[in-house]
């Protein structure tokens, strides 16, 4: 069998028409990179118009099943424990040159067997469609972590990965348990951890949790702590390889180093790593450090201030997401993975770590820490920092170990002193990687990607050498987002054609005339 380096679809757009019209998929581009196929699937009572975004081998993206069909973009980490609840063996329908157990046809199995309940079986990244009997059902991961919009209305859905691909002149009507999106009018947002059940005839929508973030805390002695958090970043970690040479994103802080010692240790053989900096600042020796104990081949990578900030509206346009926070850490990313070349690469980072473990959180006072992630745990859902597309934009995949179902329903849950101990921030992750990782990357304190490399002060100096008064900053960061939103989400243009600088011009302006008012 041919290595699979990426999911069979990383996107998709799709259209369910109740009675069949011939129905048309509107043509707004994706802003992930890959091979698009159109095809049509489904019954003659509800004919499916698929448009798929993958990377050669698309087959295992769609399964039937007793007039039941899955379209399934991203992938499942708990296959084997799907499978055997599947003792009929794995799902048949699928080509025999195929896997037999792609990760579609194991939905469609599960579906049948225990509906909607299905979902809160599966640890993945996905976005997935299960069409049946009149109804559509809408589902994402447990974090959201692969985005899914849908616009509905009586006989007529529909879905897509991205937003912007759902830019269509039909008004959809309001979606109970989704949210709507800026700019988009009928567009929703299906929530994290949600299974959106859809009527077709009606259009009626309910929506059910197939996960929640635990809010009640464990307590565990330190070992039994270390050894759990150890065991489940390493299941989680060997689930998200394949058999080609992993790249691990890695910052030289303890988060990123660890999966890429992880990663390193599960394949036994060299895995690639890379790490971004800034003409200012850069963690490079810190990264060599980490690369050099764990024999990766690795990469320096440095963007100018001017390539960083000029990648603002590709990291809108790919995130879809309206937090100027978020965009700040996501902005380095971007930048970095439209740099480091070859083509459909699967990308592990440590994204992510620093929620549920609190590490963004600087004091160490209990209370605060445990607020503070239970605070940040219950408002992720669609800032769509994980999103798959923020590489996809360069044709590659990612995957964040740290988010994993089964690993956040360790980290979340662990009393606040296991995180915070001995003065130091994420405490049960050092101690838990403390063998395999060099002494000083362990005891590292946290530097924020928008902090090491120099980010911050790159996307605030756009807006303050234009005349942004410092008290004034966080809101012209979150206006130069929702503009940048209206134009390369709900407005369609191509983030190439934006002019950054003019743009900060103009916001700059807005911000001036209302600092003197
Ligand atoms: P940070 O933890 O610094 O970076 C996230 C990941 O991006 C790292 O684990 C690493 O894989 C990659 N990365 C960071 N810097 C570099 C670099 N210079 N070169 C290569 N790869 C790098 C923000 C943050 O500080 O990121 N993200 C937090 C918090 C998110 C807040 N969201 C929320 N509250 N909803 C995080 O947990 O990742
Ligand atoms: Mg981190």
């Amino acid at each position: 069998m041919v290595a699979r380096t990426l999911p069979p679809a990383t996107g998709f757009l799709t259209l369910v028409e109740e009675g069949g019209g011939p129905g048309r998929l509107p043509a707004n581009p994706f802003a992930a990179r890959g091979t698009v196929t159109d095809l049509r699937d489904g019954t003659a009572a509800q004919p499916l118009l698929v448009r798929l975004l993958h990377s050669g081998a698309p087959d295992g993206a769609l399964a039937h099943r007793d007039g039941l069909t899955v379209l399934l973009a991203g992938e499942l980490y708990n296959r084997d424990e799907l499978l055997s609840l599947l003792p009929e063996g794995p799902p048949s329908d699928t080509k025999p040159d195929t896997d037999t157990d792609a990760d579609a046809a194991v939905v469609a199995a599960l579906f049948e067997r225990y509906d909607t309940h299905a979902f809160r079986l599966l640890n993945g990244r996905f976005a997935a469609l299960v069409v049946a009997d009149g109804r559509a059902v809408l589902a994402t991961d447990h974090a959201g972590s692969v985005p899914l919009y849908v616009k509905v209305t009586a006989g007529r859905l529909l879905a897509a990965t991205e937003a912007k691909a759902l830019r269509t002149p039909f008004l959809g009507r309001p979606v109970t348990g989704a949210r709507p999106v800026r700019g988009l009018p009928g567009v929703h947002q299906v929530a994290a951890g949600t299974v959106l059940d859809v009527t077709l005839g009606t259009g009626a929508c309910a929506a059910d949790h197939t996960w929640q973030p635990p809010r009640a805390r464990r307590i565990l002695p330190e070992d039994e702590a270390v050894d759990t958090v150890r065991i489940a970043l390493e299941r989680a970690v060997r689930t998200r390889l394949d058999t080609t040479t992993p790249l691990v994103v890695i910052s030289g802080g303890l988060d990123s180093s660890s999966v890429a010692a992880l990663a390193a240790r599960a394949l036994g053989h060299k895995i690639d790593t890379v790490s971004m900096g800034t003409p200012e600042a850069n963690e490079f020796p810190q990264a060599h450090t980490v690369a050099e104990h764990i024999g990766s081949v690795h990469q320096d990578i440095t963007i100018t201030t001017d390539e960083l900030l000029a990648t603002l509206p590709h990291t809108v346009w790919a995130a879809e997401s309206l937090d100027p926070d978020i965009i700040e850490y996501l902005l380095p990313l971007t930048a970095l993975y439209l740099r480091v070349g070859g083509t459909g690469r699967r990308i592990l980072t440590g994204y992510g770590a620093d929620i549920p473990l609190g590490g963004m959180h600087r004091e160490g006072r209990l209370a605060p820490l445990d607020d503070a992630i239970a605070h940040d745990m219950a408002t992720f859902d669609g800032l769509n920092e994980m999103t798959p597309t923020l590489s996809a934009i360069a044709g590659h995949w990612t995957t964040h170990p740290y988010w994993d179902r089964d690993v956040l329903d360790v980290l979340v849950p662990l009393e606040a002193g296991l995180k915070s101990r001995y003065g130091q921030d994420k405490w049960v992750l050092r101690a838990a990687m403390g063998d395999i990782l060099p002494r000083e990357t362990v005891l590292r304190p946290k530097l924020g990607v928008h902090e090491g490399a120099g980010v911050t002060s790159a996307f605030s100096r756009l807006l303050t050498d234009h005349g942004v008064p410092h008290e004034h900053l966080h809101d012209a960061k979150q206006t130069y987002v929702n503009e940048l939103f209206d134009q390369v989400v709900a407005g369609g243009a191509h983030p190439d054609t934006v002019d950054v600088t003019a743009h900060a011009e103009r916001i700059s302006k807005l911000a001036r005339s209302k600092a003197i008012r």
